[in-house]
């Protein structure tokens, strides 16, 4: 493991894709590589990607990767699909859209799916952008479908967040840039070359305007044609003064201290809630609880404050979890 560990953060690409299946797996052996890799990141910037299905956030991730690598850094792209419990549908049509960089040794690509994960570490796909980092991979491109809570949480942990819309998706997208607004750092207006995307470019400025000024940030609108490699050297401009308006005012810094003790409390949360609730279900002495709540004499509120006053038995799981916790060497 530690060999695994040491080759893929001298560079190893294939040591590199077996971590991050580590981490997506979860369990001891995802907390051993976390606890490897997490003090050697930091020193790579993500970038997230969002919008709507077939916005062109693939192919926009493509041709802003290929900026990267004359730029001459070492790129990643996770593309994290809500859809999908398997990666294999993202894998192949990720690999069609961005076929440039494919086999490109200076750029690494992972589809993994956030739903229905298998035993998945907290923020799974937060964990796989700190491995990334740690094995030097200066820039991570982080895709989602902006949808759920869970593609939300993913933003939130990049640095710079992108919102891609495009012009004429009608009521949806309405929402959609409402539930948006607030993440958004860039605005692009994908598929510019279709009818609408100057009103819709136009609009995104009558709502920023509107919205509450920040003092060290004013978030621009790009329009772009992905397809047609038009405004994705102004896109990577503005992600590039995102970071730098970032680092100059502090912000990057205590952004990333917020990041390190959430990770610390959905850690702990993880670890209580599996433990615990193991240790719950496997107590003898629950069996009267569960059967006054399962036939219906108690209702489970007042049940579960019962439980939760008893600290004879809260004290009893604790130390069994203690004890299986000894036992594994954790
Ligand atoms: N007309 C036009 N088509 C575009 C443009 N950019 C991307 N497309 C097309 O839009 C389709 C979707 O592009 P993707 O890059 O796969 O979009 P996506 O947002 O990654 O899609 P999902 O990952 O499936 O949500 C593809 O057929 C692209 O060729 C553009 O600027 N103009
Ligand atoms: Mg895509």
């Amino acid at each position: 493991m530690m060999e695994l560990i040491e080759r893929a953060l001298a560079g190893d690409r294939q040591a590199l894709a077996k971590l991050v299946t580590l981490v997506e797996r979860g369990g001891p052996e995802a907390r051993d590589v976390m606890r490897a890799v997490y003090p050697r990141s930091g020193k790579g910037y993500s970038v997230g990607i969002t919008g709507p299905p077939g916005a062109g956030k693939s192919t926009l991730v493509g041709k802003l990767a290929s900026i990267a690598r004359e730029k001459g850094l070492e790129v990643a792209i996770v593309a994290a699909d809500p859809t999908s419990p398997f990666s294999g549908g993202a894998i192949l049509g990720d690999r069609v859209r961005m076929p440039q960089h494919y086999l490109d040794e200076g750029v690494f690509i992972r589809s993994m799916a956030t739903r229905g994960s298998p035993g998945g570490l907290p923020r799974t796909a937060s964990s796989v952008v700190k491995v990334f980092d740690a094995c030097g991979k200066d820039i991570i491109f982080v895709e989602t479908v902006g949808v759920g809570q869970t593609e939300i949480d993913i933003i939130e942990a990049t640095d710079t967040t992108v919102v891609v819309l495009v012009p004429g998706a009608g009521d949806s997208v309405q929402t959609m840039k409402a539930g948006l607004m607030e993440i958004a750092d860039v605005f692009v207006v994908n598929k510019a070359d279709r009818p609408g995307a100057e009103y819709l470019v136009a609009e995104l400025e009558g709502m920023l305007h509107e919205s509450p000024k920040q003092s060290w940030w004013d978030v621009p609108v790009v329009a772009t044609q992905a397809v047609n490699d038009v405004g994705i050297d102004e896109l990577y401009r503005q992600i590039e003064r995102h970071r730098q308006a970032l680092e100059e005012s502090g912000r990057l810094a205590a952004k990333r201290s917020g990041q390190r003790r959430n990770d610390l409390l959905r850690t702990i949360e993880y670890s209580v809630m599996t433990e615990i609730t193991q240790e719950i279900e496997s107590d003898r002495q629950m069996a009267k609880y569960f059967e006054k709540v399962e036939s219906g004499e108690a209702d489970p509120y007042t049940v579960a404050r019962d439980i939760l006053t008893n600290e004879a038995l809260i004290e009893n799981w604790l130390q069994r979890a203690r004890e299986k916790r000894r036992q594994v060497g954790g």
